[in-house]
């Protein structure tokens, strides 16, 4: 059985702990937040016997084989090094890094120390997308000529709405596309197979100052004293709420995508459209258990999650029966069950490839990440 200690208790950490606990692959020994109280409270929740407020005290216990990374951007690259020069495997949350050297770095030092490196693209792990990938890589759509669609989020709508990631020291020098555009694009690349080639993005910040409530205060949490003119101080943003861009792929498809932040009523709204010579796919996170099949010559169709209708690989990914949703807590827990599978088995010392995201697929999004922000502020395509 591993061992696992997780770092960071915000809004990510305890979810990864919910979904670690469900794979039964794994005993959570340690927690580590600065925040001592936090640490606490999580530990006597999840029944965790060791707490730490500093990292670097969890990464000296011996019996650690795994450390999952769930803290503000900015940490993950010394977080990640640290881990894996204590000889840790790590599962990082995304962005990997704040840029693609760091990612580089990390990705690089995984392989030299011979230890698996995770990035948590848990979004793919929905049963239909795993589908959609099934259907596109086995052909069912004919020749791929175009994905595109959006991520649109409103939890960043108002002024008053403030959260670390707006502070580009603490997030890195993108926000929204580096934060759930990440998320986009790996799925974008996951279904089709293939990678980004040359981009033309256009980044809109259309709050340029927001007003920081004195409350600490979680993703997604709207501080008591948001309306208080005493409770808050105003802040300078220099980071996206909005984006637009052009794409091109590997194999002639070409995508487009809308990334926002600041959308009333989108919540967690991942949508994407995959269009072929033969049919079409869409699918979106708000109703992950629907997957949109388009045609020309017959009726469009609507598949239902239901393990029985999934098609190869896909049928993996689906817990429960058809009607039972599956939402996103059970992707992660799809996620962090293939990952422990394959460090039980010792996967990499059998020359098995990870199945999962990596450290690879991180500092592929660290690129596409640092080429949009040029292309924005060159205004011209750029290629990768
Ligand atoms: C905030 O935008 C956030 O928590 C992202 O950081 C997550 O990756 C996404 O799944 C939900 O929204």
């Amino acid at each position: 059985m591993m061992k696992t200690g997780i770092i960071g208790l915000g809004f990510i950490g305890p979810a990864h702990m919910e979904a670690l606990l469900r794979t039964g692959l794994s005993q959570i020994v340690a927690v580590a937040d600065t925040n001592e109280q936090l640490a606490r409270s999580c530990a006597a929740k999840f029944n965790v016997p060791e707490v730490y407020s500093d990292y670097r005290q969890l990464l000296q216990n011996p019996e650690i084989n795994v450390v999952h990374i769930c803290t503000p951007n900015y940490l993950h690259y010394e977080i990640a090094k640290a881990a894996l020069e204590a000889g840790k495997h790590v599962v990082c949350e995304k962005p990997l890094a704040i840029c693609s050297k760091q990612a580089e770095e990390l990705m690089r030092l995984a392989e030299e120390k011979g230890l698996t490196g995770v990035t948590s693209f848990n979004l793919r792990y929905y049963p239909l997308v795993q589908q959609a990938r099934e259907m596109v890589q086995t052909g069912k759509l004919g020749r791929l000529y175009a994905y595109h669609g959006s991520y649109l989020q409103d939890w960043l709508l108002y002024d008053t709405d403030y959260s670390w990631r707006l502070d580009s020291k603490v997030s890195g020098p993108s926000r929204a596309v580096a934060d759930i555009g990440s998320h986009w694009f790996d799925m974008a690349c996951f279904i089709t197979g293939s990678r980004v080639t040359e981009l033309c993005a256009d980044l809109s910040t259309f709050l340029p100052v927001r007003k920081k409530s004195r409350t600490q205060c979680l993703t997604f949490q709207t501080p008591q004293s948001a309306n208080d003119p005493m409770e808050y101080e105003e802040i300078a943003i220099d980071t996206e709420d909005f984006a637009t861009i052009l794409f091109r792929m590997e194999n002639g498809i070409r995508g487009s995508l809308t990334i926002s932040q600041v959308s009333a009523g989108r919540k967690n709204f991942l949508q994407f459209e995959a269009d072929g010579a033969e049919s079409a796919l869409s699918w979106n996170s708000e109703q992950p258990n629907r997957l949109w099949i388009g045609h020309r010559d017959q009726c469009n169709e609507e598949m239902i999650k239901d393990p029985g209708l999934l098609q190869g690989q896909a049928r993996k990914f689906a817990s429960y029966p058809g009607g039972h949703a599956e939402g996103f807590p059970d992707t992660s827990k799809q996620l962090l069950e293939q990952v422990y599978s394959y460090l039980a088995e010792d996967g990499r010392r059998h020359g098995i490839k990870p199945q999962f995201p990596t450290f690879a697929d991180g500092w592929q999004e660290a690129r596409l990440c640092e080429a949009i922000l040029e292309s924005s502020q060159q205004r011209r395509w750029v290629q990768l």
